[in-house]
């Protein structure tokens, strides 16, 4: 009874798993579409790019997605970054206790200068930092390390390229 049971679980899952792809299918078909047909100029318009990163913690408790405002930040201008902190389940979000989230240039061993972000909740797995700062355009990481209570603390680092 209980295998019975447990098989008849992996199915539906299975079922929403296929769902899930074929309306990313018609998503990406869509952007593809409009893209061929209409570039969109960047440099003037209200409609910004998707730019999402995301990622597993390193020691695997968190899936975290992160998405600047607006997406691609200008050298020298103050910006925010929205981050979903989840289980490592990928699906339930986490209640953060405490997280430093900033920026690192890697090659020259600097972090934003001049600025003070802050970071606040502002819902369940939902945070938002403010103050961000490109100083210079090349290779940027953005450095996100959470806790959430007793699943404990942990961190991801994710690449971030500012183009001149
Ligand atoms: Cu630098």
């Amino acid at each position: 009874m209980i295998s019975r049971n447990a098989e008849k679980v992996l199915i539906l899952r299975g079922r929403v798993l296929i769902l899930a792809c074929a309306a990313l299918v018609v998503a990406w078909a869509g952007t593809a579409c409009s893209d061929s047909h209409d570039p969109v100029d960047t440099t003037d318009s209200k409609i910004a790019p998707e730019t999402t990163l995301e990622g597993i913690s390193t020691g695997g408790r968190y899936f975290i997605r992160i998405a600047p405002a607006p997406a691609m930040p200008e050298v020298g201008a103050l910006f925010t970054l929205t981050t979903e902190v989840f289980a490592a389940d990928m699906a339930t979000p986490a209640t953060v206790t405490t997280a430093q989230i900033d920026g690192w240039m890697p090659k020259h061993k600097h972090g934003m200068e001049g600025v003070s972000p802050k970071t606040v909740a502002k819902k369940t797995g939902l945070l938002e930092t403010q103050g961000l700062l490109f100083n210079m355009p090349g290779q940027w990481q953005f450095r996100i390390k959470v806790t959430a209570g007793a699943h404990g603390t942990d961190e991801l680092t994710l690449p971030f390229y500012v183009s001149h």
